[in-house]
């Protein structure tokens, strides 16, 4: 994403905090969960991605905290791809390198791109809920560095893990 565009959002986020601030003194800093916090600080270090941010955004929408009324109502938050960090460490098993996220929640059609950004090579294979590969999405390996990208148009839940790490499993979650 290109540095005005976020800022351009950051600026439409700000502008949905302060509506709320406005009209709605009691959602104060208390209600806003930590995870929200350490998100938005998250996302402004660079170290998530956007749709992390925004789905935290909307869940303060969803349990209103940001109140939108009126003609407001028409704002949409409309984000047509996703992504997932092999974090560093991730091939350790004994380390904490969860894939960032663990679920990552999308709307249909949009791309998941997965970027590695451990020591080690790593692959994306999907698999069914029994643990079997499924020939939906697989990668070939990625190294440092490297991506590997899948659309989704129909809403389920997709598990994958990595071959190379099998105790590694993620899920994207489309609906
Ligand atoms: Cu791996």
């Amino acid at each position: 994403m290109r540095g005005k565009e976020k800022i351009g959002l950051i600026g439409i986020v700000s502008s949905l905090f302060l509506v709320s601030m406005i009209f709605y003194p009691a959602a104060s800093a208390e209600v806003v969960p930590n995870w929200v916090k350490n998100t938005a600080l998250w996302y402004g270090e660079g170290e998530i991605s956007e749709t992390e941010f925004l789905n935290a955004i909307k869940f303060l929408i969803e349990s209103d905290v940001i109140v939108l009324e009126g003609n407001n109502s028409e704002v949409t938050l409309i984000d047509t791809t996703g992504q997932v960090l092999i974090p560093n460490g991730n091939f350790d098993i004994t380390s904490s390198g969860f894939y960032i996220p663990l679920n990552l929640e999308v709307s249909p059609g949009t791309t998941v791109i997965w970027r590695n950004d451990d020591s080690v090579p790593h692959t994306i294979q999907s698999q069914d809920e029994f643990g079997e590969i499924i020939g939906l999405f697989n990668s070939a390996p990625l190294q440092t560095g490297e991506a590997f990208e899948f659309k989704f148009d129909e809403p389920g839940v997709y598990n994958y893990f990595c071959s190379l790490h099998p105790w590694r499993v993620g899920i994207i979650t489309v609906r």
